[in-house]
């Protein structure tokens, strides 16, 4: 399985090893959306591998990742497609690995509407656990959420993240006060 690992600019010990979360996607096209995923899960710290697996171009190819993919070491997979977005459903077919799916908005997609539902109406057994369309920084800190069940470090990153979230409000509140405004 061909996949491309970020940079090595770790953040601790244990980034950038193994990777521990898999990111896929249907279509180069789908790339600009995925980044966001990547980009936050190494704010995090967190390895990851990025790469393209489509579901109707590369059926192959998804069944080897699907099938593959624990043994590899990953632990969770970051699915996104749009339009006829089967690469979530089918990659969880092939896993018992959480399979977090990003709907995407893209060209071919009716508003990502088609996309989000075909994830969302999973089989009963077969759930992909999916995020707002074109969420993939949610799947990147619920992939983080997953991880940090069994990982101190990974926890206090999320806690640092949510405390930066509050402050970036805060600040926003405090400049409004000064302009005049009232959160009241
Ligand atoms: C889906 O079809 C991909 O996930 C992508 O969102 C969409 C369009 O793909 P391209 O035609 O841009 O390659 O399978």
């Amino acid at each position: 399985m061909t996949t491309t690992t970020p940079p090595a600019n770790p953040t601790s010990a244990d980034a950038f090893d193994t990777p521990l979360v898999g990111i896929i996607m249907g279509s180069q096209s789908d790339l600009k959306i995925m980044t966001a995923a990547a980009e936050l899960l190494r704010q995090f710290g967190v390895s990851y591998e990025i790469t393209l697996v489509s579901p109707h171009r590369t059926p192959h190819r998804l069944v080897e990742y699907g099938e593959t993919a624990r043994k590899r070491g990953l632990r969770v997979i970051i699915a996104g497609g749009g339009g006829a977005a089967h690469l979530p459903g089918m990659v969880a077919a092939f896993t018992t690995l959480p399979v977090i799916g990003v709907p995407i908005n893209s060209t071919t997609s009716i508003r990502g509407l088609d996309s989000v539902l075909s994830m969302l109406q999973m089989p009963s057994g077969v759930p992909v656990a999916t995020v707002a369309i074109d969420g993939a920084a949610n799947a990147a800190v619920l992939a983080t959420q997953m991880l940090a069940l069994s990982n101190a470090r990974l926890a206090d990153a999320l806690e640092k993240y949510r405390t930066s979230l509050k402050d970036k409000v805060m600040r926003t509140i405090e400049e409004l006060r000064k302009g005049g405004f009232s959160d009241d």
